[in-house]
């Protein structure tokens, strides 16, 4: 299945440099920052820098320096944040059902506070 990635989506535009971002790490291949509606004291996303729509896409299309690198600026960013201790949980939403609302790759982290059982 070929994924189209719309180019104007907010993140592409944070990784342009054309909207503000409260930047927590930046590495050659990610970006994490923290998201403007915070759902707990914690809560960063981490996006890859290429034009990637969803955990899928990525997967299917990422070179082996991006993968590693998205996958170790996620930890980095959780031992930064200090979450390791106490617990941490890692969502990403993908597509209508997942009910994603922006159309690049991103992995929230969320911490801080007791998150509640929630699978669904
Ligand atoms: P979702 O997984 O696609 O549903 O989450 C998108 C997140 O992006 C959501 O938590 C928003 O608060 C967050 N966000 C942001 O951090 N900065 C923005 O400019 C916009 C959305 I638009």
């Amino acid at each position: 299945m070929p994924f189209d990635y719309d180019d104007q989506n907010i993140f592409a535009k944070i990784l342009r440099g054309e909207i503000p971002n409260d930047t927590v790490l930046e590495t050659e291949h990610s970006l994490a920052f923290r998201d403007i509606q915070p759902q707990a004291p914690v809560h960063v996303l981490v996006i890859p820098k290429g034009p990637y729509v969803s955990y899928d896409h990525f997967a299917q299309e990422a070179t082996e320096a991006e993968l590693v690198d998205y996958v170790r600026a996620i930890g980095e960013v959780c031992r930064m944040e200090g979450v390791e201790e106490d617990g941490f949980r890692l969502i990403s939403n993908a597509g209508r059902n997942g009910v994603q609302e922006v159309p690049h790759l991103h992995v929230h982290i969320l911490a801080g506070r007791p998150l509640g059982r929630m699978l669904a």
